[in-house]
């Protein structure tokens, strides 16, 4: 019985709501806990994943009432949130971050872990860390220099001021900001899409886009040959031609 989180499972997309709209979803241990086994523990059907939040914020970063995590943020950084953060990095199938309002601190850099970031145009990604002594955590000062460039992410990470959805996505932080009320339409769309589409070949480009930054040219391009080699053996590839050739869309198995 999860206390935290809701998860629901429809057509191949499976949907995470973080679920304690009265702390604006700010993560505690269980949080921490049932969210990273969500994402480990994927049931074979599930093909792609939603994450949002419950009322009206997406996720408000460490509980600030929770006083164990005062003791050794360490610690807690080391066996919970990492582990959290791989999980969704590592996940089988492409994460979209369906961000419906405020996403702050570790909350904002749990969406920015996704693979694909969609938020309500009246959202916001805020590091909050230095607003109460803290120094950014979570992936954040890995992801966001990697997505907007060093300027901005320590622009960001030293104001700790709000980022609206639009600039966002102007800066590259995100794919897309969305008028509120079509939120849910576009991300469902994109989901099954992603659900429909040659979900091997998705897991190939996370790991190729994972490597661009760590590797030189030539050891990006041997991956790359690899990575292509056996996508090429793949039933998908076969089908893919095949229907590009008899002028149907293909139907895509992930293998
Ligand atoms: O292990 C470790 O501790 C290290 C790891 C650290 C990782 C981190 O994430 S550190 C950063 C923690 N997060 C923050 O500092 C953000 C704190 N929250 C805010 O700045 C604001 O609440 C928001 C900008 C997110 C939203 O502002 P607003 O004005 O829309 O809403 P609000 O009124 O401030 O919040 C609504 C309620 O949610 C309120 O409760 P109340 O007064 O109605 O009973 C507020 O206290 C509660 N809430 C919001 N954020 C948190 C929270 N409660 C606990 N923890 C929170 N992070």
């Amino acid at each position: 019985m999860l206390e935290t989180i809701e998860v629901t499972t429809d057509n191949g997309v499976m949907r995470v709501v973080l679920n304690r709209p009265e702390r604006m979803n700010a993560l505690n241990r269980t949080m921490r806990a049932e969210l990273t086994g969500a994402l480990r523990d994927l049931p074979d059907e599930v093909r792609c994943v939603v994450l949002t939040g419950a009322g009206r914020g997406f996720c408000s970063g460490q509980d600030l009432t929770d006083a164990g995590a005062a003791l050794d943020l360490e610690a807690t950084l080391r066996d919970e949130y990492e582990p959290m953060l791989h999980a969704v990095r590592d996940c089988r199938a492409p994460v979209i971050a369906a961000v419906n309002g405020v996403a702050a601190g570790a909350g904002a850099n749990l969406a920015l872990a996704a693979d694909i970031v969609i938020a309500a145009e009246s959202a916001s990604f805020i590091q909050a860390f230095t607003r109460i002594g803290l120094v950014p955590d979570a992936g954040g000062t890995w992801f966001i220099p990697r997505q907007v460039g060093a300027a901005r992410a320590m622009g960001m990470m030293l104001l700790a001021e709000p980022v609206p959805a639009r600039q966002a996505a102007d800066w590259g932080l995100i794919w897309e900001a969305v008028p509120d009320a079509r939120l849910e339409e576009v991300v469902a769309a994109r989901a099954a899409q992603l659900a429909a589409g040659p979900t091997g070949c998705y897991r190939a480009i996370r790991e190729a886009l994972a490597a661009a930054f760590q590797q030189d040219l030539a050891a990006q391009l041997a991956l790359e040959a690899r990575l292509q080699g056996a996508a090429g053996r793949g039933a998908d590839f076969r089908e893919g031609v095949a229907a590009f050739l008899e002028k149907r869309q293909p139907r895509f198995t992930g293998r």
